[in-house]
């Protein structure tokens, strides 16, 4: 982790400015008559969870361009991890994927994630690759193959997943699989998803009472004709038929061009089966640039239908995650910007004066209530985001801090580039 000392310096140096543009804001939201201190301690409990394979370099098919000092087992990206979490308070679990994660000693992994002040989040399986130790290949599908024997190793990959996740503290099993096909005809599409059905059924009886199973859905890639679980719609139907404790998960970037993504948040709200959100941006056809790098108003708009559905039901607590890959940027720097990105359009989100929107529904007025959600928006949080970190014994401005630590030059000298970064081409 990074010297408290470097961390007490640059917010000593940064304060004087804090809290002349927190008096100014707090002035300002107060004439709104909202209680700036109360905004501040809800921004506070903003969290979302690390993928541990965010802290490698990514890359895209064509190549990958490695950065100095990249973590090279789970230990290291545990210690990237807390570097992040320590700066902005924000990220205090961590996502783990199995195999690129799989632990010889869990219990050794688990005191050496809560030594950092570390929980593990949701657990992920994957059986879109195949592994050298494996009996059967996942090259025609896994959960859904057409032969029973592969659907079976992957029901018991999934299981073993689950009974790791146990061990480790971690509450819920995210799904994700390839399956699909590239040629029209190449698969039954009623015999695959019956085949996704009767397997997702089957990992469910093996999870404990307290775990969720959060089924991930994404248009193409890897199969670019179909895919079994590609839109909500489908993965609303396999929620449904696994079990009460089966909810989807949404990515932001695994939805058509120009969807209306908050609204799918609130379809699957309404009936009690969001279940999780994973964070990133996209332009084109890809799902993996930073959260609110390309539209920040649409995580503004998620958010808005998140924070609605929290206080008409309090018990309302899907799983957060950031799910992106950095291939230009140095991972740490990119997953505390986002962290930031997406706690900021929470606190946006917070902003919205509900009872003047719905005044405004109520009474068909699109143009103020469309300015209301505007109003919340354009409004600069920023004082808040940076006073709940300091007040957390976080960093005022975690990239600032975080240079100024210089921790990226010690790893690179302690951890020799070995070309392999445990987290793929992604
Ligand atoms: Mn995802």
């Amino acid at each position: 982790m990074i010297k408290p000392e470097v961390v007490a310096d640059h917010n000593q140096k940064q304060a004087p400015t804090l809290e002349a543009d927190y008096a100014a804001l707090g002035e300002k939201l107060a004439r709104r008559g909202v209680d700036i201190e109360q905004l501040t301690r809800a921004a506070d409990t903003f969290a979302v969870a690390l993928p541990s394979w965010g802290v490698g370099t990514g890359g895209t098919r064509f190549a990958r361009f490695p950065g100095p000092g990249e973590p090279r087992n789970i230990f290291e990206k545990l210690d990237d991890c807390s570097v992040i979490h320590q700066l902005s308070q924000a990220t205090p679990t961590v996502s783990l994927h199995i195999p690129w994660d799989r632990p010889d000693d869990p219990k050794a992994l688990l005191e050496y994630a809560q030594a950092r002040n570390l929980a593990f989040d949701a657990m992920n399986s994957n059986t879109f690759q195949d592994q050298a130790d494996q009996a059967y290949s996942y090259k025609y599908g896994s959960l859904t193959h057409t032969s029973e024997a592969v659907r079976q190793q992957a029901i018991e990959h999934n299981v073993e997943v689950v009974e790791l996740g146990k061990k480790l503290g971690s509450k819920a099993l995210t799904v994700w699989i390839g399956d699909g096909s590239n040629f029209p005809g190449q698969q039954h599409f009623r015999n695959s998803f019956a085949h996704y059905l009767d397997s997702a059924r089957a990992i469910y009886d093996a999870l404990p009472d307290d775990w969720n199973m959060l089924l991930e859905h994404k248009m193409f890639e890897p199969a670019f004709y179909s895919t079994v679980i590609q839109d909500w719609g489908s993965s609303y139907l396999a929620a449904r038929e696994t079990g009460e404790r089966c909810l989807s998960l949404v990515d932001l970037g695994h939805h058509a061009p120009n969807v209306n993504i908050e609204m799918i948040v609130s379809r699957l709200a309404q009936f009690g089966k969001l279940g999780g959100f994973h964070f990133n941006d996209s332009k084109y056809g890809d799902d993996d640039l930073d959260s609110g790098s390309i539209d920040p108003y649409q995580l503004f708009l998620v958010f808005n239908e998140l924070v609605d559905i929290q206080q008409a039901d309090s018990a309302f607590a899907p799983f957060y995650m950031l799910d992106q890959s950095h291939n230009v940027t140095d991972p740490i720097e990119s997953l505390m910007y986002s962290a930031a990105e997406v706690q900021r359009a929470f606190v946006k989100a917070l902003l919205v004066d509900r009872e003047a929107l719905l005044g405004y529904q109520n009474s068909s007025d699109p143009l103020m209530a469309q300015a209301t959600l505007k109003q919340a928006f354009n409004l600069d949080v920023e004082p808040v985001l940076q006073m709940a970190r300091q007040r957390a014994g976080g960093a005022i401005d975690p990239i600032a801090a975080y240079r100024a630590s210089e921790y990226r030059q010690s790893v690179a000298r302690d951890r020799p580039q070995s070309g392999q970064s445990g987290s793929g081409i992604v």
